[in-house]
C-alpha cells in the first residue's frame, strides 16, 4: 500500500517513519509512505500558500489554487484522497479496515483556519480523529497511517490485532504478565489453569464488563450472541452483589 502525506510540514514525519513497527512495514515492503511538501505548488516569490477570508474573520485560509493542482498532480485514479479536517467523519477502527484494503491514499493536512471549502470537490473523503481541535492535520494523518500500516498484513502478527479493542466491538479483555504475584495482586486463577474454553468465556465476560462500564455507547446496537447474554447477566449480578 502507498500513502501520501501532503504537508506544510514535512519534517514532522521524520520520526513517525523512522522508529518502530511503522518502520519496519516501510523497510520490508509492506507499504511505502511518501511525505510532499506542497509549498513547491506556491509560484509566488514568498511562496505563500494562504490567504486572509473574503470578507473578514480571524486566521489564514488555504488557497485552492495551490493544493488543488498539488493534489492533481500527486494523485492517479486509484487513489483515495482525504482532507484531514476536524469537520471529517468520526474516525474509528471500522474506517481503518476499509482504508487498509487500498492500493494507495492520499492524506491532506491543513493548517491555520482550514481549507478553502472549493478543495473539498476534490477529495473523496475527509476524516477528523475526534472532537477536538489540533493546529494541523499532520498528527492526525500520523494516528490515521498509524493505524492502516498494523492492519496491513505482515506489519505484526495477525493474532495480535484479532484481539484488538473495537476489532470485535469490544474493548479488549484484561492481560497480564509474569510475575504471577506481585504488591500483593495475584494474575487472577483462571488465566494460569490452561483450560482454553474457560479462558476464552473469561476474557469475553471482562470485555464486556469492562465495555459496558467505561463505553456503554458501543453494545447500543450490539447483536448479542446467546452466551454473551448469559456473560451480561452474570456481571451485573456481580455488581450489584458488590453495592
Ligand atoms: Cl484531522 N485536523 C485538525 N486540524 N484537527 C483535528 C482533526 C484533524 N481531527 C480532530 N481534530
Amino acid at each position: 500500500m502507498k500513502i501520501k502525506i501532503l504537508t506544510l510540514f514535512p519534517k514532522m514525519f521524520d520520526e513517525f517513519m523512522g522508529e518502530s513497527i511503522i518502520k519496519r512495514a516501510i523497510d520490508k515492503g509492506v507499504c511505502e509512505i511518501e511525505v510532499v511538501d506542497f509549498r513547491l505548488w506556491s509560484q509566488d516569490k514568498h511562496h505563500h500558500v494562504d490567504d486572509t477570508p473574503c470578507s473578514g474573520g480571524a486566521g489564514m485560509v488555504l488557497r485552492p489554487d495551490i493544493l488543488i493542482p498539488a493534489i492533481k498532480d500527486n494523485s492517479s485514479s486509484n487513489t483515495y484522497k482525504i482532507l484531514m479536517t476536524p469537520q471529517g467523519r468520526l474516525y474509528k477502527q471500522d474506517i481503518a479496515q476499509d482504508l487498509s484494503k487500498q492500493d494507495e491514499i492520499m492524506l491532506i493536512c491543513g493548517h491555520y483556519e482550514g481549507f478553502d471549502e472549493r478543495i473539498r470537490e476534490y477529495v473523496d473523503d475527509e476524516i477528523s480523529i475526534g472532537d477536538y481541535v489540533l493546529t494541523g492535520g499532520e498528527l492526525a494523518s500520523m494516528v490515521v497511517s498509524d493505524s492502516i500500516i498494523r492492519l496491513l498484513n505482515d506489519a505484526i502478527k495477525k493474532e495480535s490485532h484479532e484481539d484488538d479493542s473495537f476489532q470485535n466491538g469490544l474493548l479488549e479483555y484484561p492481560q497480564y504478565t509474569r510475575p504471577i504475584e506481585y504488591d500483593g495482586k495475584k494474575v487472577p486463577d483462571v488465566l494460569l489453569c490452561g483450560n482454553h474454553k474457560d479462558i476464552r468465556r473469561w476474557r469475553l465476560k471482562e470485555s464486556l464488563r469492562k465495555t459496558m462500564k467505561r463505553r456503554p455507547d458501543l453494545l447500543l446496537n450490539r447483536e448479542f450472541s446467546k452466551e454473551e447474554l448469559e456473560l451480561i447477566d452474570e456481571i451485573k449480578e456481580e455488581e450489584d452483589g458488590k453495592k
